[in-house]
């Protein structure tokens, strides 16, 4: 069976119990829950991860060798400051899917870059915690052709 590294980078501990106007009502724990169900309905294994600590996610990624076909990954913040993190999913060469909240293409001029997109097969951005079941579904469609 395929199984999956879902990363959540920092602050993202916090969703549902801050500024729910900009990153929604849904907590981390309820997005866990709903990829765990998604990913029994399309046959493949999660598991998550959520840090704070850039490092923390660098050696998830190395380990990820050892376990996943594939990682699904918000960074958080730290999509538009990490060559760290960028640098590992290289290293691995596993399939990575980049998805965020909120549609970092409207925000701020800061995060309209992302280190992790030119090594990612592809992004999701904008479609709340959608971005992630959207991302988990196209990763186990593009792992299942490849
Ligand atoms: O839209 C996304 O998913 C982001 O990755 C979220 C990051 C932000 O830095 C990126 O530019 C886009 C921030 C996550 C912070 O999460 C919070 C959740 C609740 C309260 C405060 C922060």
């Amino acid at each position: 069976m395929l199984s999956i590294l879902v990363l959540h980078g920092p602050n993202l501990n916090l969703l549902g119990k801050r500024e729910p106007g900009v990153y929604g009502t849904a907590t981390l724990d309820e997005i866990d829950c709903s990829l765990k169900q998604e990913a029994a309905r399309l046959q493949v294994a999660v598991a998550t991860l959520q840090s704070n600590h850039e490092g923390a996610l660098v050696d998830a990624i190395h380990a990820a060798l050892e376990t996943h076909q594939g990682i699904l990954i918000n960074a958080g913040a730290y999509t538009h400051t990490s060559v760290a993190i960028r640098d590992a999913i290289t290293a691995v060469n596993l399939p990575t899917i980049e998805v965020h909240l909120s549609n970092i293409y409207r925000r701020e001029a800061f995060r309209h870059h992302s280190y992790i997109a030119p090594v990612a097969v592809g992004q999701i951005s904008g479609f709340g915690p959608d971005s992630y079941r959207l991302g988990l579904l196209a990763l186990v469609n593009y792992l299942n052709q490849s």
